[in-house]
C-alpha cells in the first residue's frame, strides 16, 4: 500500500476552523508529530510518498478530503471549503500514475473526509462541506464498479470521519452522539469514552490501526475489541486544525500487495 502525505504548511494558523475556536499551533510540533505519523505508516508497511509542499494553502496537510480512493477508480473531490479547492489539482497529478481518475463536479461539493467506504458500501456524510449533489455524483461514478453509495445523516462534527471509522475487519469506532451506530448493521460498533469526543477517528491499515495516543480510554477499548494491532502516535497539535489520524494520507492499494484485510492478492 502507498501513502500520499503532505508537509504542513507554515500557514497552518489560517486553517478552516468550524467547530473549534482558534488556538495557537506550534508548528515544530505539529512536524515533529507529523514525521511520527508518517513513520507509524512506513512501520506497517506502507510506502509514503510525500506530495510537494503547498505553503500557500493552509489545509493542504489534509490530502485525504481532495480524492476519494478506490481498488478500481480514483474520484477527485470538489472540496466544500473553497479555500481548499486549489488543493486538488496536485493530487490529480500523483493520482493518476496509479487509478485512472474521475471528477466531481460543481455543483457538487465532496470532502473525502465524508466518504467512509467498507467494502462494497460507501458511506456518505452530508455536512456543510459534502451536499446532496456530492453524493449522487459520487454514486453515478461507482456504481458501475459495483458499490452501493448512500447517504447517512451526521450531526455535531466536521465530517463524518470525525465521528466513525472502521478499525478492524468487521468493526468500527464511533461517536454516537456524531453518527447513528443504527446505520451500520451488519458491523460491530466500538463507542468512544464520552469524555474523548474525537476517538471516533483512526486509520486502519488492515494488520495495524493508527490511532491519536491522546484518547487512552476509548483506545484501551479498542485494543481489546479489534483485530489490529493499535500503534498510538501523538496527533494533538494538527487536531486544534480540526484534523485527526485519517486526514494526513490518501491511502493506495497497489495491485499485487497485501489488502488491507492482511490477505493475499487473489
Ligand atoms: C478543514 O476544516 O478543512 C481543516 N481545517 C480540517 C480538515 C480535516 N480533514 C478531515 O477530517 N478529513
Amino acid at each position: 500500500m502507498i501513502a500520499l502525505t503532505r508537509p504542513i504548511p507554515a500557514t497552518i494558523h489560517r486553517c478552516e476552523l468550524t467547530h473549534l475556536t482558534r488556538s495557537p499551533i506550534d508548528l515544530d510540533t505539529a512536524r515533529a508529530q507529523h514525521e511520527r505519523y508518517e513513520s507509524a505508516l512506513r512501520e506497517a508497511g506502507v510506502r509514503v510518498t510525500r506530495l510537494p509542499a503547498l505553503d500557500d494553502l493552509p489545509d493542504s496537510v489534509f490530502v485525504e478530503d481532495t480524492a476519494v480512493v478506490l481498488d478500481e477508480v480514483a474520484v477527485l473531490t470538489r472540496p466544500g471549503a473553497s479555500s481548499r479547492r486549489a488543493e486538488v489539482d496536485s493530487v490529480r497529478e500523483a493520482l493518476g500514475s496509479h487509478r485512472s481518475i474521475l471528477t466531481i463536479a460543481e455543483p457538487a461539493t465532496l470532502d473525502g473526509g465524508d466518504v467512509l467506504v467498507l467494502e462494497r458500501e460507501v458511506l456518505v456524510g452530508l455536512t456543510p462541506r459534502t451536499n446532496l449533489s456530492g453524493m449522487q455524483q459520487l454514486r453515478g461514478l461507482l456504481s458501475p464498479f459495483g458499490y452501493e453509495v448512500r447517504a447517512v445523516p451526521v450531526r455535531g462534527c466536521l465530517h463524518l470521519k470525525s465521528a466513525v471509522t472502521r478499525v478492524g475487519k468487521r468493526t468500527l469506532v464511533a461517536n454516537p452522539s456524531w453518527f447513528d451506530p443504527a446505520l451500520t448493521p451488519g458491523w460491530d460498533v466500538v463507542a468512544v469514552d464520552m469524555r474523548e469526543p474525537f476517538a471516533g477517528n483512526v486509520l486502519w491499515l488492515g494488520a495495524t490501526t493508527i490511532v491519536a495516543e491522546e484518547f487512552p480510554r476509548t483506545n484501551a477499548v479498542l485494543a481489546r475489541s479489534a483485530d489490529a494491532a493499535l500503534v498510538a502516535v501523538p496527533a494533538g497539535e494538527l487536531a486544534k486544525a480540526e484534523g485527526g489520524v485519517t486526514c494526513c494520507s490518501l491511502l493506495i492499494g497497489e495491485a499485487g500487495g497485501e489488502k488491507r484485510d492482511g490477505s493475499s492478492p487473489d
